[in-house]
């Protein structure tokens, strides 16, 4: 069975980006035709300063976040990167194996590196090759992600490639990233040109998992939007960022199409369409989080799960890095 592998940092607490971006669709591939592979990846979280604390709470709300969406651990495996420690291995061997040119050219390193870029940790700018090894350690070739993540999925091929190419073998298979639906960016409410993103500065630029009805009514409200009412078609989205952002909310939301939404809010003001997202919102957002709440108040719960998850994981990937390290002609 072809497996899927896929992740979420614990850099901060979960955004409607990394539901409708990630989890949502996480589940939706549970119990079909592929074997699921969902991971808190904690080591991924560090590559920023985090304050210990705030990791263990944040990779806990993560995990709580896929069980509470419908991430059964019956069917997927599910566990916290950092627990299996072949990610790191084979993301050493990957570091051996990646060009520093390569690297150069991600754009969300020079994103987040900005103007900072002699300053910021060794571990962001490999951050793709862990990632490369993160799906490579299992096999897998479908990897659900976002539309920013497309990029270091890319990367992963090459990384692939060149293992097999240099080592004269047919081992690592070409992994294909799956991005598709209307909301595989979410964008920041007060910025419709940037994505919505955990660590941004302003709560007020994010809906969080956790958030409530009134919390969420209330960033909607605020949402930044020009003066224009909803155009007649979806073509009249085009140039208007913030407004196609909001109706590619509603739409995933409610698992219809732009042309849906559209359909039935031609010509609508701001002041009927946000009150109506809102309430779509809450009612997608409460169940979980009320859910999550539930799970986060029993963390040793959480960790068992995680920790059974990790053992399962460990048996499949144990074979491939030691074939890797064989190929490479270490010594074991
Ligand atoms: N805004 C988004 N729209 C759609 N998908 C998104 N994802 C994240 N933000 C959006 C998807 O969620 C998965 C997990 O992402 P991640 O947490 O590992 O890393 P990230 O993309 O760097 O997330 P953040 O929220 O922006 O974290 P910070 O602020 O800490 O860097 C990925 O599949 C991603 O595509």
């Amino acid at each position: 069975t072809p497996r899927v592998f896929s992740g979420i940092k614990p850099s901060g607490g979960l955004t409607l980006g990394n539901y409708l971006g990630a989890i949502k669709r996480f589940v939706d591939m549970q119990g079909g035709d592929f074997e699921t592979i969902y991971c808190v990846v904690d080591m991924h979280a560090v590559t920023v300063w985090q304050d210990p604390a705030d990791l263990r709470v944040a990779t806990r709300e993560v995990a709580a976040g896929y069980l509470a969406a419908g991430v059964d651990p019956e069917k997927s495996v599910l566990f916290n990167q950092s627990r299996v420690t072949g990610h790191a291995e084979l993301g050493w061997l990957f570091s051996c194996v990646a060009r520093v040119g390569w690297m150069n050219r991600m754009t969300q390193f020079k994103d987040k590196a900005g103007k900072n870029a002699e300053a910021v940790s060794l571990g962001l700018y490999a951050y793709p090759a862990l990632m490369a090894a993160d799906i490579l350690l299992y096999h897998a070739t479908h990897v659900p992600v976002g539309e920013d993540q497309k990029q270091h999925v890319e990367l992963t091929r090459d990384i692939a490639a060149k293992f097999n190419h240099d080592y004269k073998v047919d081992f690592f298979p070409q992994t294909n990233p799956v991005i598709e639906g209307p909301a595989m960016r979410v964008m920041n409410l007060r910025d419709g040109t940037k994505k919505m993103s955990k660590s941004g500065e302003s709560d007020m630029e994010r809906i969080n998992m956790l958030d409530d009805a009134d919390a969420i009514a209330k960033k909607f409200k605020k949402a930044r939007t020009d003066p224009a009412p909803l155009p007649e078609t979806v073509e009249g989205l085009a140039d208007r960022p913030e407004a196609r952002n909001l109706v590619n909310i509603y739409a995933a939301l409610a698992d219809i199409t732009n042309e849906a939404v559209i359909e039935e809010y031609a010509g609508a003001g701001w002041g009927r369409f946000k009150p109506a997202l809102a309430e779509l919102a809450v009612e997608n957002l409460a169940p979980i989080s009320s859910e999550m709440k539930r799970l986060m108040d029993d963390p040793a719960e959480i960790d068992r799960i995680m920790a059974r998850g990790a053992e399962r994981a460990r048996e499949i990937s144990d074979p491939i890095l030691a074939k890797a390290y064989d190929i490479m002609g270490f010594v074991r």
